[in-house]
C-alpha cells in the first residue's frame, strides 16, 4: 500500500479501504486525493470555511477553475461569496502575497499544469503556473475539503506526462454522445487533459471518411469540443482515411482538410490520422504504386508525404493547434523494419507517433520497451494502451487493476491514454488509474490504485465497496493482463473442496455459502450503490448473469448438502434447477456490439467449474462413473470440439483451428486407470484428408504426467494394441505439422477388464426429433431422451448392459413436474424380475447386490410422453 501524506480524515478513509470489514462506519468518506499529488506538507492551521468566503482573482485565474469552486463552496454550505477578502479567502489564480504570508513558494517554473495549492491560515491560494494548473489546483481543492473543514496543507503539483486520458477507438458500438459528455467531465475530475475521437464504427471516421458529418453529428461534435474545452480536455479528432486513400491524390488531401477544417470550426485544436489496421501492401490507385513501388519502405514513405503535408501546409499555419498524431500501421512492437525506418527519417519530427506496447495488448510495458520504442520510431511516443478495451472479449467487461506498466516508461514517452470498453461508465473503474499512471507514475500503486477506484464508484459506501470488488472478480479475466479467472472466487471454492473432501460437509458449506450469497445480492447493491446511473445500465446484461450465477452456485451447496443427507429426489429437484439457472443466464444478451453477439461471462472457468464439481459428486453418488472425456492442446475450429473424438460416430470429428505444432496434443482421459487393448486414432476426412498430425508418438500415462511411449506413426491413421493400464492415451505432435490442421473422426481406446460400464439404449416410444435414447445413457444428466409421444402398455425403455454386472440399485431421471408412470425390471440370468415402481421426476429402486444383463423401464399407458434424463445402474460395492 502506499503511503499518503494526507489529512486525518483522508488518513482514515485510506486505512480503511485497506481493511474494509474492520470499519463500524457505513461509510469510509471521501477517496484520498487522487490523482496523488507530486508533494505534499500537512500544515497545522486548517480551519472552517464558514458561511461566507472571499474569492478573489490573481493573475491565472480561470472561469473553469472558477466553476469548480463555486461547486465545492456550495457543496459545503458556503452561502455567500463576496468578492473582496472576507473572514476565509479563496485567491484563484495565486497571489505572492497571501503565499509569502503563509512561508510557500509560488507555482512559478513548474511545468505546465502545475499548481501551488496552500491552504492554512484562512486562506486558500490556487496558484497555477498556467490557466490548467489553476484549473487542477481548483480540482485538488474540491477532493481537499471535507464537510465544511479544510485541513491546513501545501501542494506543489505537476503532471509527469504530457498526454493523459483516453481514445474512443475500439471496434463494435460507439460510445453515445450522452456516455462522451460524461466522460469528458470524469477526465476533467481526474486531471486528465486528452480525449481522441477515434471510433471505428463511425462511419465517418473511417470507412466513409471522405463524406463530411451531417449537420446533427457536427452539432454533437460541436457539444463534445465544447464540454472537453470546459474539463481542459484537448478534444482531439481523429479521421482514418487508410481503407481507401490514395496517398498521391491532390483531392484525397483536400476531402481530410476539409474534415479537419470542419472541425477546427467548432474549437477542435488536435488532431490525430490513425492508419491502424490496413493492409499497407495494397495501394488504392495506380499512382501511389507508380509512385512508391511495393513494400513496408513504400508505405512508410507515402504516409510520411501525406502527414508532412497536413503538419506543413495545414498545422503550420494555423498559430494554435496541438502537435499532430499519427498512428503507424506497425503500431505493436519495436523492430526494425523498412517500414519504421521511411517514418523515422522522413516523418516531420513533429508529428507524435502512437505506440501500443508489444503485441497489440501487452499484459507489461516495461521501461526499456518504451525507450525501443522511441529510437526505433524516432518520435515522441503516445501510448495507446488497449486497456480496458473489450471489442476482441464479446462478453466480458475486464474489471481488474490497471498492471503491468513500469513507472519508468515515463522517462520515454509523452503519455498514455486507454482504449476502453464499448462500456463508457464501467471503463471509469480503470481510467481512474490512468489518471495516477499518467500524472504520478512514481508514486503509482496498481493494487492501491484499484481498491480507490472501486471505492470512488461506490461514493465510499463500504457495502457497495464489498459488492464491486466481488463482482470485479468475476470479470477478472482479460486473457493478457489478467489471465487468472476469479482469482478470489477460485480460491475460496479451491478451499471449499479440500473441507469438503476431509470429510466436513457442513463446515465445507458454511464457510463458502455466505460469498455465493455476496454474488448473488452484489447487482441489487450495486444498482442502488454506484453514484452513476449509467453503470448499472452498461452492466445490466453482468448484473443479471450475476444473480443467476449466484443463485445457480448457492442452489450447488444446497445439492451437495442434499447428496450429503442422501436425498435423492431433493437433490435432483437442485440438480435441474442449477441447469436452469445457467440455461437462463446464458440467453442473457448485452444491447452493444460485439457483445449483443453472445452471453455475459461471469467467473468463466470457476463458477461454472464449481457447478460442474457439484454435478460430479452428485452424478457419483447416483452412480454414474466418470466417462471418457477428449480434449486437445488446440483450439476448436466452429462447432467440431474434441468430444466428438469419442462419441462413437466417425461422421463426427475434432477440428482443430491451427496448423499442430511439436507437443501439441490430442487426449483421452478413461476417469480412471484401467487395463487397455486396441487403440485407434482417426485423423483426417475427405475434403481435408492432410489434416492429420504428420509425425506423432502415441503415448499412455496412469496420472497424466508421466508418460510412456507406446508407437510412432506418420500415417493418418494409427492403430495399435496395448496390453498396458492407463487412464490416458493421447497422440502427440514430435515435429510442426505443415501448413495442415487437424481432423480427429475418433480416437477409440477399448477398456479390457470390464471396469467401463457402457449402456445401450433401445425402445419404443421413439424419439421425438433431436433427441435420441442413447441420452438416456449418455452419463450426462443434462440431456435427456424425449419420446415423440405418450407411452402406450407394450411401450418399453430398454438398456443393455456392456457385461453381466452386480447392481444394487437403479435410477430412473425424468424432468420435475412431467414424469411418466411405469416399472423399473431387470433381467438376470433366471428371467425378468420387477423391483419398482417409476412415478415422479426421480425414482431410484435398491436390490441386493444382482448380477444383471438388462434394465427395462415397462411404460405404463399414460398422457405425458417420457422425459428421461438417465438411467443410472449403480454397480454393487461402488
Ligand atoms: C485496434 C483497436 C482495437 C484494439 C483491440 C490499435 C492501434 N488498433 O489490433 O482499434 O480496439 O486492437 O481490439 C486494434 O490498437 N488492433
Amino acid at each position: 500500500m502506499r503511503r499518503f501524506v494526507l489529512p486525518a480524515l483522508l488518513l482514515l478513509a485510506a486505512q480503511t479501504l485497506s481493511a474494509p470489514a474492520a470499519s463500524a462506519d457505513a461509510t469510509i468518506g471521501a477517496p484520498p486525493v487522487s490523482p496523488e499529488p507530486q508533494q505534499t506538507t500537512s500544515r497545522p492551521d486548517g480551519f472552517s470555511l464558514g458561511r461566507t468566503v472571499g474569492l478573489m482573482h490573481g493573475p491565472t485565474t480561470d472561469p473553469d477553475a472558477e466553476r469548480v469552486v463555486r461547486e465545492t463552496l456550495e457543496r459545503a454550505g458556503v452561502q455567500t461569496v463576496r468578492d473582496q477578502p472576507a473572514a476565509v479567502t479563496i485567491w484563484l489564480g495565486g497571489n505572492e502575497q497571501v503565499l509569502r504570508q503563509l512561508n510557500v513558494e509560488p507555482a512559478k517554473g513548474l511545468p505546465a499544469e502545475g499548481y501551488v495549492l496552500a491552504a492554512g491560515g484562512k486562506n486558500v491560494v490556487l496558484d497555477g503556473v498556467d490557466t490548467d494548473g489553476t484549473y487542477y489546483a481548483a480540482r485538488t481543492f474540491a477532493q481537499l475539503v471535507q464537510g465544511n473543514q479544510l485541513s491546513g496543507v501545501e501542494i506543489r503539483d505537476w503532471p509527469t506526462m504530457r498526454y493523459r486520458g483516453s481514445i474512443e477507438g475500439f471496434y463494435g458500438t460507439p460510445w453515445s454522445h450522452a456516455d462522451r459528455l460524461d466522460h469528458l467531465d470524469y477526465l476533467g475530475a481526474h486531471r486528465m487533459n486528452t480525449y481522441e475521437y477515434a471510433p471505428k464504427d463511425d462511419p465517418y471516421h473511417r470507412e466513409q471518411w471522405r463524406d463530411p458529418y451531417p449537420a446533427d453529428k457536427l452539432a454533437e461534435l460541436g457539444e463534445l469540443v465544447e464540454r472537453a474545452r470546459g474539463n481542459k480536455v484537448d478534444f482531439t479528432f481523429a479521421l482514418s482515411p487508410g481503407l481507401s486513400i490514395c496517398y498521391t491524390s491532390d483531392s484525397d488531401y483536400r476531402a481530410l482538410i476539409a474534415k479537419f477544417e470542419a472541425l477546427y470550426g467548432l474549437g477542435a485544436r488536435a488532431f490525430n490520422v490513425p492508419l491502424d489496421d490496413i493492409d499497407y501492401n495494397t495501394w488504392h490507385c495506380p499512382e501511389d504504386r507508380e509512385k512508391y513501388g511495393t513494400g513496408g519502405g513504400a508505405a512508410g514513405q507515402a504516409q510520411s508525404e501525406l502527414l508532412n503535408r497536413i503538419q506543413r501546409e495545414w498545422v503550420a499555419s494555423k498559430p494554435d493547434l496541438a502537435p499532430l498524431q499519427m498512428v503507424p500501421t506497425e503500431y505493436y512492437n519495436v523492430s526494425e523494419t523498412p517500414y519504421k525506418k521511411a517514418l523515422r527519417e522522413q516523418l516531420d519530427s513533429a508529428v507524435v507517433v502512437h505506440w501500443t506496447g508489444i503485441g497489440v495488448i501487452p499484459r507489461t510495458i516495461t521501461t526499456a520497451q518504451a525507450a525501443q520504442a522511441k529510437a526505433v520510431f524516432g518520435h515522441d511516443i503516445l501510448i495507446w494502451d488497449n486497456y480496458p478495451v473489450n471489442d476482441y472479449l464479446a462478453g466480458r467487461i475486464p474489471l481488474a487493476d490497471y498492471s503491468g506498466r513500469e513507472p519508468g516508461i515515463a522517462q520515454h514517452v509523452a503519455g498514455v491514454i486507454s482504449n476502453p470498453m464499448n462500456q463508457a461508465a464501467v471503463s471509469k473503474l480503470a481510467l481512474y488509474s490512468f489518471a495516477e499512471l499518467g500524472w504520478n507514475p512514481a508514486k503509482y500503486d496498481e493494487q492501491a490504485s484499484w481498491h480507490q477506484a472501486i471505492a470512488e464508484r461506490a461514493g465510499g459506501d463500504r457495502k457497495t465497496i464489498a459488492a464491486l470488488e466481488v463482482f470485479a472478480d468475476l470479470n477478472t479475466y482479460d486473457s493478457t493482463l489478467h489471465p487468472e479467472k476469479a482469482p478470489v472466487l477460485a480460491a475460496r471454492t479451491a478451499a471449499f473442496w479440500k473441507t469438503w473432501q476431509a470429510g466436513d460437509h457442513d463446515g465445507a458449506i458454511e464457510a463458502l455459502e455466505p460469498y455465493f450469497n455476496a454474488i448473488e445480492k452484489a447487482p441489487a447493491q450495486l444498482r442502488g450503490g454506484v453514484q452513476d446511473p449509467a453503470f448499472a445500465d452498461e452492466a445490466k446484461a453482468w448484473l443479471d448473469a450475476t444473480v443467476l450465477w449466484g443463485q445457480a452456485l448457492r442452489r450447488s451447496l444446497r445439492l451437495l448438502d442434499e447428496v450429503a443427507d442422501g436425498n435423492g429426489a431433493a437433490a435432483w429437484a437442485s440438480r435441474q434447477q442449477i441447469d436452469a439457472l445457467v440455461a437462463q443466464a446464458k440467453e442473457i444478451r448485452d444491447v452493444r456490439l460485439p457483445h449483443s453477439n453472445t452471453y455475459p461471462r461471469i467467473g468463466e472457468g470457476v463458477a461454472d467449474a464449481f457447478l460442474a464439481e457439484a454435478g460430479r459428486v452428485h452424478d457419483q453418488w447416483m452412480g454414474i462413473e466418470p466417462g471418457r472425456t477428449a480434449s486437445s492442446s488446440q483450439g476448436t475450429y466452429a462447432e467440431n470440439t474434441p468430444d466428438r473424438m469419442v462419441d462413437g460416430d466417425e461422421s463426427t470429428y475434432f477440428w482443430s483451428n491451427g496448423a499442430p505444432v511439436a507437443g501439441d496434443e490430442i487426449r483421452v482421459d478413461l476417469g480412471k486407470a484401467r487395463a487397455i487393448g486396441d487403440i485407434a486414432v482417426l485423423m483426417g476426412k475427405s475434403g481435408s484428408p492432410s489434416d492429420f498430425i504428420h509425425s506423432g508418438v502415441l503415448e499412455y500415462s496412469t496420472d497424466g504426467s508421466t508418460w510412456t511411449e507406446l508407437t510412432r506413426a506418420t500415417t493418418a491413421e494409427v492403430r495399435f494394441t496395448a496390453a498396458v493400464t492407463a487412464r490416458y492415451v493421447r497422440y502427440r505432435a514430435i515435429v510442426d505439422n505443415p501448413s495442415f490442421w487437424l481432423v480427429v473422426r475418433e480416437f477409440s481406446v477399448q477398456v479390457t477388464d470390464g471396469s467401463e460400464l457402457v449402456l445401450t439404449a433401445t425402445g419404443t416410444p421413439a424419439p421425438a426429433e433431436g433427441s435420441s435414447l442413447s441420452d438416456a445413457v449418455d452419463l450426462q444428466v443434462s440431456t435427456a431422451y424425449v419420446a415423440g409421444v405418450a407411452p402406450t402398455a407394450s411401450d418399453a425403455l430398454t438398456v443393455e448392459l456392456s457385461s453381466a454386472t452386480s447392481v444394487d440399485r437403479i435410477t430412473v431421471l425424468q424432468a420435475e413436474g412431467a414424469a411418466a408412470s411405469g416399472r423399473i425390471q431387470v433381467r438376470t440370468s433366471d428371467g425378468w424380475q420387477d423391483i419398482g415402481p417409476v412415478k415422479a421426476a426421480y425414482s431410484a429402486a435398491n436390490l441386493p447386490a444382482t448380477t444383471i444383463e438388462v434394465v427395462r423401464i415397462a411404460w405404463a399407458a399414460g398422457a405425458v410422453p417420457p422425459r428421461v434424463h438417465e438411467v443410472i445402474v449403480h454397480r454393487a460395492g461402488n
